[in-house]
């Protein structure tokens, strides 16, 4: 069985920038593996709308044979848990709610969850939960109106959910732990399905243990594109990028992932025995069992046991796409194009994304179009909220972006770093460079 504490053959140094061209082509025979599941993502929307289905075949049977038995001999005594909600169907949970596969004709796409070392900025390597062992994981492109079925792993030891921020679909498939369905338990599958809308910039985290999980990795880009899309008529871009906003705490990332590593094994041992204590290990049928078990103490809830790290999280670290600056990519543009730029934040904290020596069009906020665009150099980013800018190219040179909250323009504490990325012209000769530089 594959190792699920850490993907070894994982490339970190590899671009997890993900920049979205129309007209990409992509051969599935050429593709890394990574890459690969990166083509399932992208390819169904207009990427690759002809190797699009044989890429979806390959990559699946990649996936079932990674974890080939892996749910049937190890965890197959635990199905009890979801007796109270949901359907094990073929081995994945399926919640009503949504149409059938004979009913509709779906985009599927298979999604895992494990733990992969990633390094956020040379010299800095932590486990991460990530999906598709990718930080941030990978981006969506969709149509509106497209069925979207997603099939998702737990391959960790610890539990998790994906909720569709910003998706407005069947309660069921929310993804919320103990409000829509039972967490995702380790080993399982659980499906989800939904029509994609409204369009615009939407995303997906985990909803279990959101400060660690939703905001550390477990994030990615749901883009829902619209086939006539007004916004193209006033700004013609070309190419779109997604810059998700993150900060971590790497002291409490690494003390949270040690504790899944080590302490959830005791429990998966004793599901697997069918011996698993509801009261000692947090799971009840409902409020009233909760409180008389707190109320007796024959449970003690986490948040009435003191952390180590006194419960406080210190962001130290600042990043877009998994990266922390000078290892934040640059975004490309040539003189007379406009690009478009999605800032999702999935940090939890607030950002003032500014760009050096232009304005740009602020034109949709949580992946609504803004009825009057309107023109800034700094943009107010709110925690969960996606807002899309168009920047026009017409001042050649390197411009830095960055976030004007200056405790985020660091690592560990020392500027430069952060939340800081270079907006860089492809097509002009510089005519003066510093002699030292060290983004890329
Ligand atoms: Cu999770």
């Amino acid at each position: 069985m594959k190792d699920k504490s850490l993907d070894s053959d994982r490339d970190v140094s590899e671009d997890v920038y993900t920049a979205y061209e129309e007209e990409e082509s992509i051969e599935p025979e050429t593709l890394s593996r990574r890459g690969f599941l990166r083509g399932v993502i992208a390819g169904t929307g207009t990427v690759a709308l002809t190797a699009g289905a044989s890429v979806i075949a390959k990559a699946k049977e990649i996936d079932h044979s990674l974890h080939a038995g892996h749910q049937k001999d190890k965890y197959g005594s635990m199905m009890f848990m979801q007796d109270h909600s949901g359907h094990m169907m073929g081995g994945a949970i399926e919640p009503p709610g949504s149409p059938s596969d004979s009913e509709v004709n779906y985009r599927e796409f298979d999604i895992d969850i494990r733990i992969v070392e990633h390094e956020i900025v040379p010299g800095i390597k932590i486990h991460m939960l990530a999906f598709n062992g990718q930080v941030p994981g990978p981006e969506f492109h969709v149509y509106e109106g497209d069925w979207v079925k997603v099939n998702f792993t737990n391959n960790t030891e610890e539990m998790h959910t994906i909720h569709w921020h910003g998706i407005v679909l069947p309660y069921t498939m929310d993804g919320v732990p103990m409000v829509t369905q039972d967490p995702v338990h380790p080993g399982q599958t659980f499906v989800y399905r939904f029509q994609a809308k409204p369009s615009g910039t939407r995303w997906y985290h985990c909803h279990w243990g959101t400060p660690l999980h939703a905001s550390h990795a477990m994030h990615g880009a749901f883009i829902v594109h619209r086939k006539n899309e007004q916004l193209k008529k006033h700004f013609p871009y070309a190419r779109d990028y997604t810059l998700m906003l993150e900060a971590w705490d790497i002291d409490f990332a690494r003390e949270e992932i040690n504790e899944i590593l080590h302490g959830m094994k005791e429990v998966n041992s004793l599901m697997a025995k069918g011996k698993l204590d509801y009261k000692t290990h947090g799971f009840f049928k409902d409020y009233k069992e909760f409180k008389t078990a707190v109320d007796s103490k024959e449970y003690i809830a986490p948040y009435l046991q003191s952390r180590s790290n006194g419960m406080h999280i210190n962001h130290n670290f600042f990043g877009i796409n998994g990266k922390s600056y000078p290892a934040t990519k640059r975004i490309g543009i040539k003189q007379g194009e406009w690009i478009r730029v999605r800032l999702i934040n999935a940090s939890g904290l607030s950002h003032h994304m500014h760009l050096h020596g232009h304005d740009f069009w602020w034109v949709a906020q949580d992946g609504n179009d803004l009825p009057d665009p309107r023109k800034l150099n700094t943009i107010h980013v709110e925690p969960g909220g996606t807002y899309d800018i168009m920047i026009y190219g017409d001042n050649p040179g390197f411009w830095t972006f960055h976030d004007h909250k200056t405790t985020h323009v660091t690592n560990n504490g020392i500027y430069p770093g952060g939340m800081l990325t270079v907006l860089a012209y492809e097509d002009f000769e510089p005519t003066y460079m510093p002699t030292v530089s060290v983004d890329q």
